[in-house]
């Protein structure tokens, strides 16, 4: 079959291209012509547009010319086949084939960078703890004297003794061939790429692998926690199961399902021009906003301002030539690249929204002399002192479940947090802790990527949560423990998620510390607005933006920002749900931003919001290895509710295997 034969090739192809090529496979074109089809092109990832080309190459196909609309059913497969800006206000869907054709170099629009194999490897020569040793200034660790463990001003290893070392489980799920022969079957995952996973009629058995109903953590009975005196200040302030949407109304029983979602697009879109113009309001730089459409009442030569999303971008010899559009039109414009802010353009991602204000020609173009980004204000003002010093422990991408979950040292860390310490140094620490916040893949999940259930430790969902839950059961009481779901967890695959599916979730709902998020969430510890994401427009920050690496993760979660957005882009590596609320711009400043899925920790500070990209507790996986993902797993970064500032990393990767 041509999946599994690329596969084994280490090519990967999406649904659409399969679905194009299939029906020739072996009968008209070998496994060897396509692989070298597509190596000519840069691309281990066989897309519907290398196909088609693929396709004509041998004249099994004629393109037909003209971009087609899109059927319902494409919509959201994972592929690009919504081109936003389009979709949004005019309400056209529109063939992205056609868009990216013109793309330059400068902006490279659809494959992501980690998909093209090799050249990537040359790009990145930071060790993981390059990579976590910070631009975060006076992250005070001044404070701690002891154990700065190797690594700069944040790493604080953990210098615990391999005293009652936890026998080692065996974890594998028993064998190579999914244990009994069955073959696997086809079906396709996330990010829109096939994953393999045995049909349901497999007979259960007896089952070969732990979820942790043994690990029993006993709490240092002669451990002091200021922090269960400490009253609990915490509100979920933003939770995306909180707002109330009402979806467009099909116009008849009998109307069809793609104008509903035309429809419903195009409401999403509305309202993130309308919140991304109320945040430009509020920049006393802008001056008055005008619709687009009303611009052909103007007097050209005349000073204007409109915002808009962008729906294209391209470099000239001189400078750029933005395409924006609002609800009432679209306008060209065109920024010299003398002009100071040309240098913002890198930053505009497609479909986010732009400020503009300069001359209006009158023939449909603007000459900008400013381009602004919503952006954060420089300055946060200052918040009230707290009485007590409360710690919050950032977590993310704990993958339970996976055979690369680093137990032991999620273990290790369980153990600390009962009091189980070395010295005085982490009992100040552990001994503050009273919010734990987890921001998705809390579980590793099935069917997520390719061959993901070979690297399964524990093969069934159910049983993940219930592993979750016998870990975190160990967490102290009076810790409060927040999760919202990533893109590997039980939960609604597109943006924003709402929460996990309590029916597969169920052992974490029942934890009496825990309160369950959507992704994303704001949670206020102590008046400290902490904005909780998983991350995944992290993936094309990285695509998008020259000079953004997954490597470096708070420098992409830093462009997120300044775009108050979470995912900008429509129809690219991350699906949205076409909500008649855009639920992913980020319309309060927060005090900390939180993300994860990339795995690798770093942070930094940007117009005084503290951003931090949280890691990982599971290894690196085969996947992740074929992409050149290079994690940094077991760190635990320790949070000062009153500054939203790190306090401390303390670092268990000592005990993760595969590090
Ligand atoms: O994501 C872990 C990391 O792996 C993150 O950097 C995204 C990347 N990833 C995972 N799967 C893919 C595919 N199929 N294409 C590109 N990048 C990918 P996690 O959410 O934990 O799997
Ligand atoms: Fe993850
Ligand atoms: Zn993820």
């Amino acid at each position: 079959m041509l999946v599994e034969d690329l596969m084994k090739n280490n090519y990967l192809i999406t649904p659409a291209a399969y679905y194009l090529l299939e029906p020739y496979y072996k009968r008209d074109f070998t496994l060897a012509e396509l692989i070298k089809f597509a190596k000519a092109k840069g691309s281990f990832v066989i897309t519907s547009s290398i196909a088609q080309e693929f396709l004509e190459s041998k004249g099994l196909i004629v393109t037909a010319s003209g971009s087609d609309s899109v059927e319902a059913s494409e919509i959201g497969d994972g592929e690009s086949s919504i081109s936003t800006g389009d979709t949004g206000v005019e309400g056209q869907l529109k063939h992205p084939i056609s868009e990216n054709a013109s793309e330059n170099g400068v902006f490279s629009g659809g494959e992501s960078l980690i998909s093209t194999g090799t050249e990537v490897v040359d790009s990145v020569t930071e060790s993981p703890s390059d990579v976590v040793e910070s631009n975060t200034a006076g992250a005070s660790l001044e404070s701690l004297p002891v154990e700065m463990g190797g690594s700069e001003d944040t790493g604080l290893r953990v210098d615990l003794e391999p005293s009652g070392e936890i026998s080692d489980e065996p974890e594998e799920n028993g064998d190579e061939e999914n244990g009994n022969g069955t073959k696997p079957k086809i079906v396709y995952g996330d990010y829109g790429v096939p994953i393999a996973y045995v049909e349901e009629e497999v007979p259960e058995v007896e089952k070969s692998y732990s979820v942790y109903e043994d690990v029993v953590i006993a709490p240092n009975p002669e451990f002091h926690y200021r922090a269960a005196e400490t009253p609990d200040e915490s509100e979920v302030v933003f939770d995306v199961k909180d707002v109330k949407l009402s979806p467009p109304k099909a116009s008849n029983a009998a109307g069809k399902e793609g104008e509903f979602l035309v429809e419903a697009y195009r409401l999403y879109f509305r309202s993130r021009l309308k919140k991304m113009r109320r945040i430009f309001r509020e920049n006393p730089e802008i001056g008055g906003i005008i619709d687009i459409g009303k611009l052909s009442y103007v007097q050209p030569g005349s000073e204007v301002t409109v915002v808009g999303l962008l729906t294209d971008k391209r470099e000239t010899n001189k400078g750029y030539v933005l395409e924006l559009e609002d609800a009432t039109g679209r306008i060209k414009v065109f920024i010299n690249k003398d002009r100071e802010d040309a240098k913002l353009v890198m930053s505009i991602m497609h479909d986010s929204a732009v400020a503009v204000s300069g001359k209006y020609s009158g023939r449909g173009m603007i000459f900008a002399d400013h381009l602004y980004l919503p952006d954060v204000p420089k300055v946060r003002p200052p918040k009230p002192p707290l009485k007590e010093k409360v710690y919050a422990v950032l977590l993310s991408d704990i993958h339970v479940g996976s055979n690369k979950f680093c137990e032991k040292a999620f273990e290790k860390f369980l153990e600390w947090l009962n009091g189980n310490v070395e010295n005085e140094t982490h009992a100040e620490l552990v001994s503050r802790i009273k919010y734990m916040i987890i921001a998705g893949d809390a579980v590793d999940g099935v069917g997520i990527y390719p061959g993901q259930y070979d690297e399964l430790a524990i093969p069934d969902i159910f049983d993940q949560y219930e592993a979750l839950a016998n870990l975190l059961r160990n967490v102290p009481k009076h810790i409060h423990i927040f999760i919202g779901p990533g893109n590997h967890d039980a939960a609604r695959t597109a943006l924003p998620q709402p929460g996990f599916y309590e029916e597969y979730a169920r052992p974490i709902y029942r934890l009496k510390n825990v309160t369950i998020i959507s992704n994303p969430a704001v949670v206020r510890l102590h008046g400290r607005d902490f904005l909780i994401a998983h991350g995944r427009g992290i993936e094309d920050v990285v695509t998008e933006i020259p000079n953004r690496s997954h490597h470096r993760p708070a420098e992409a979660m830093v462009e997120l920002l300044k775009l108050r957005h979470l995912a900008p882009t429509f129809g690219e590596k991350v699906p949205i749900a076409p909500d008649p609320e855009d639920l992913l711009v980020i319309e309060s400043v927060p005090d900390l931003f939180q993300a994860g899925h990339v795995h690798v920790m770093e942070h930094k500070v940007y117009n005084g919001v503290f951003v931090i990209n949280t890691g990982t507790w599971q290894a690196q996986t085969e996947f992740q290895k074929m992409v050149n993902i290079v994690p940094t797993p077991a760190r635990v970064p320790i949070i000062d509710v009153e500054t939203a500032r790190l306090r401390a990393v303390v670092r268990f990767d000592e005990y993760c295997e595969g590090v």
